[in-house]
Order: structure tokens, then sequence, then C-alpha cells
């Protein structure tokens, strides 16, 4: 079995700051040795790392391109401009703002644009898969605006017809009743299609805007595997680090008509210089995302998900929404061991080696910090070419490492084969060093 070196590819750069070299050589070791199924995350290709360490992160370029606040701003202007080319070439849409430093400055930057301070919203509950900006109590949003919630169906326990899929009846009631002056819909923890369609005709009959956060599908969409919101939706929010496979950032897409209020919500409403480096990685990977090999990159993470899914209900899980239709599955740990916390879950999971994440899941009758389930997501593992096979034997894994969790050497067997699964689908092959 071979190994990893510790050794990070950016070594030769940071040769008089051992502690953070030996820092990046830690983490490399740790991505490319467990098992990544946090459904928020990806492997970014070199490229997109290249020009996310690029020189351009020295430059400050507040405003637009053709209207910056500083000089020297003739090759970032090309750079911005080939993002935002490129964004609303990949998704057909009107114009881009491509500065947001992440999904949720994307969603501040649209209610700015959309709203005035006190107006009404209705978004998907936090608790029923929800996002922070979406209204949490703990988010400045709720401080600014107005929030009020629709969720999922409730569970039925028929795996035919399981519900917890969102009520399209509730989002409209409480539309006719709080008359919002926006509609959300986009979800963290979700696991089956959004379609913008029903949003928008209920935002139509109530006289309200619609914004719909992509964050998690915005490369499922790009790689058009599900529905697109863009021309649906007045404005669509995304983080372009999750399926899309960029960096670590956001964007907006949304109509001519709304392109000053959007640019002006970006800067100077919310932020200062934008991230020009984070910005041409951002251009690399709307490239990236726009080639038919992400189509078919698109569609397997859908298809690994889905196999997952299937791996997970047979070692005893039940899936909340009965299934996935898109990159993630959101499990309920109750049925499998009513006295198992997603907590507890995450903890021992990650002894073996196998990364997740605690979430609530619908109703959950435990906090948020303990919660009763587990997200999982396929599209980190999708892009080191991980198939259907490895991926039910990754659901396999899990319900031995749960079931076996008070087993020291249990674990440890398990560590062990994560480990050799994982040096067999390197997420940087072509790196000398990770
Ligand atoms: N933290 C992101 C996620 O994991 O979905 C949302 O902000």
């Amino acid at each position: 079995m071979s190994s990893p070196s510790t050794a990070s590819p950016f070594d030769a750069w940071l040769v008089d700051d051992p502690e953070v070299r030996r820092l990046l050589g830690d983490e490399a070791e740790r991505q490319s040795t467990t098992l990544q199924l946090i459904a928020s995350e990806n492997f970014a290709s070199p490229a997109v790392l290249a020009a996310t360490g690029s020189i351009l992160t020295n430059k400050y370029a507040e405003g637009y391109p053709g209207r910056r606040y500083y000089g020297g701003n003739q090759v970032i202007d090309q750079v911005e401009n080939l993002a935002r080319d490129r964004l609303v070439a990949l998704f057909g849409a009107e114009h881009a703002n491509v500065q947001p430093h992440a999904g949720a400055n994307a969603n501040l930057a649209a209610y700015q644009a959309l709203l005035d301070p006190g107006d009404t919203v209705l978004a998907m509950r936090l608790d029923h898969g929800g996002h922070l900006t979406h209204g949490s109590p703990a988010s400045i949003t709720s401080k600014i605006w107005r929030f009020v919630s629709y969720g999922v169906s409730p569970a039925t326990g028929d795996p035919d017809k399981p519900g917890e899929t969102i009520d399209f009846d509730q989002v409209a009631d409480v539309a006719r009743r709080e008359r919002p002056k926006l509609i959300v819909a986009g979800s963290t923890a979700y696991s089956r299609i959004i379609d913008p369609l029903p949003f928008r005709e209920i935002a139509d009959s109530v006289g309200a805007r619609f914004l719909f956060d992509a964050a998690h599908p915005a490369g499922l969409i790009a790689g058009g595997v599900h529905p697109s919101p863009v021309g649906v939706a007045d404005v669509v929010t995304f983080t372009t680090h999750k399926t899309l496979r960029g960096p670590r950032g956001g964007a907006i897409l949304c109509s001519e008509e709304l392109a000053k209020a959007v640019d002006s919500a970006v800067f100077p409403g919310l932020q200062g210089g934008p991230l020009e480096h984070v910005i041409a990685a951002k251009a690399v990977a709307f490239a990236e995302a726009s080639r038919p090999e992400f189509r078919t990159y698109a569609a397997q993470v859908v298809a690994n998900a889905a196999a997952f899914g299937g791996a997970l209900i047979e070692a005893g899980f039940r899936l909340v929404s009965g299934g996935t239709e898109n990159h993630q599955v959101l499990v309920d740990l109750r049925a499998f061991d009513a006295e198992l916390t997603g907590k507890v879950a995450q903890e021992v999971l990650d002894r073996a080696g196998i990364t997740c994440n605690r979430n609530t899941i619908p109703d959950d009758p435990r906090s948020p910090f303990i919660t009763s389930g587990l997200r999982l997501g396929s599209a980190a593992l999708t892009t080191t070419g991980m198939g259907e096979p490895e991926m039910r034997a990754i659901g396999a894994l899990i319900g031995r490492t749960l079931r076996d969790r008070e087993d020291d050497a249990a674990l440890a067997q398990v560590r062990a084969e994560v480990r050799e699964l994982c040096l067999a689908f390197p997420p940087y092959p072509t790196l000398a060093g990770t």
C-alpha cells in the first residue's frame, strides 16, 4: 500500500514558514486518506488552486470593471469580465456578479437589492433544511427583515410516500396570509430536486419577488441534471465551491433590470475590495463546468448519492424524504439506533476516517448541537473517480462503524479499509506531494 507524502504541493513556496508548511502537509494527508462526505465540500481542480494562490491577491479593485476606485486595474478588469462572461454563458443569465465572498454575502446582497428593512420574507425553516441566512434568529438577516417560514410535509412512515418534501400548500398558505415581499427557495439539507416553477407561481400570486438560493445544486444545474431557476427566479445566488467545484466563494445572477441594484448591494453596500484571485479561480471553474465532462460528473454525483442512499437503507438507516435526487442524503439515525445522536455518530465516523456532519432532521427532538441526523454528500468523492460500487461499500462501512462504535479494534479495521480505498482514488493524482 503506497502512502501519500505529508508534503504539500506548495512546499517550495513555504520554505520560510515550516509551521504553515507542516499544517498544509497534515491537511493534504487528511484529505487524501479519509473519506470526504461533507455535502458542501469538493476537491477544486489544480487550475482552480493555482488561480486562488496567485499574485492577483495583491491587487485592490474596489468597484467594477471600467469603474474602479484604484489605478492599475487593466488586467484585473479583464479577469473579472472573463469570470462574468463565462458565468453568464454557463447559466444563460442576463447579468452576473462574481464578487460575493461567500453564499451568505450573496444572500445578504440579494435581500438588500430587493427589500427595505422590515420587509417580510418567506423562506425555508432552518430546522427543515433552510440556511442561517434564510432568517435564523442567530443571523443578522432576521434583525433587518421579518422572516416567516415554510417547511416540509410530515413524515408518513410509508416508504412509497415518505413525505418530508417541500409543502407547497403551506408555502401558498403562508404567502397568502403574510404577503411577503420576497419568497426564497433553496436549502442546505434537503435531498430532493427543488422545482423553481411552483415557487414562481406562488410569488406571482401574491406579488412577491422570488430568490432561488442554489448554493448546493449549482453544479447539478450547470451540469444539466437539475432544473435551472435562471430566468424563473428574479435573482439566483449560489456558492462556487460545493457541487460547482470551484474556489470558496459566492455569485449572483439576475436580469438586466436588477443588475444595478444587485451590483450596488454587493459593493459598496456589503463588501469592500473584491478577492480578484478568487474571481480568477471562479473563471477557471466556470470554464470547467461548461465542458461536456462536467455534465458526466454531475450525473455521476446524483447516481452515486442514490447508490450510497440505497446502501445506507440496507444497513438499517432511514433517509429523510425517503431517498435522494441530488448530491446528498439526510440520515435519520433513530431507526438504526434510538440512542445514537448525530454528534456521537459524527465523532465515531471521524475516528474511522469518514468525514461528515451531524444535522438536524425535520422536527428533530434533539438540539442543533446534538441532533438526530447526519448529512452526507457524494460530490467530493465523485471528483476522485469513485462510482456506485465504492459508494455502496462506504454505506456498508458507515453501518459497521456505527454498529461497532464501542469496539476499538473494529474501528481500527474500518480506518484501515478507508485508508486503502482513499489511496486508490487520490484527489490530486497529478500534483506531486499529495
Ligand atoms: N455551511 C454550508 C453547508 O454546509 O451547507 C451552508 O452555509
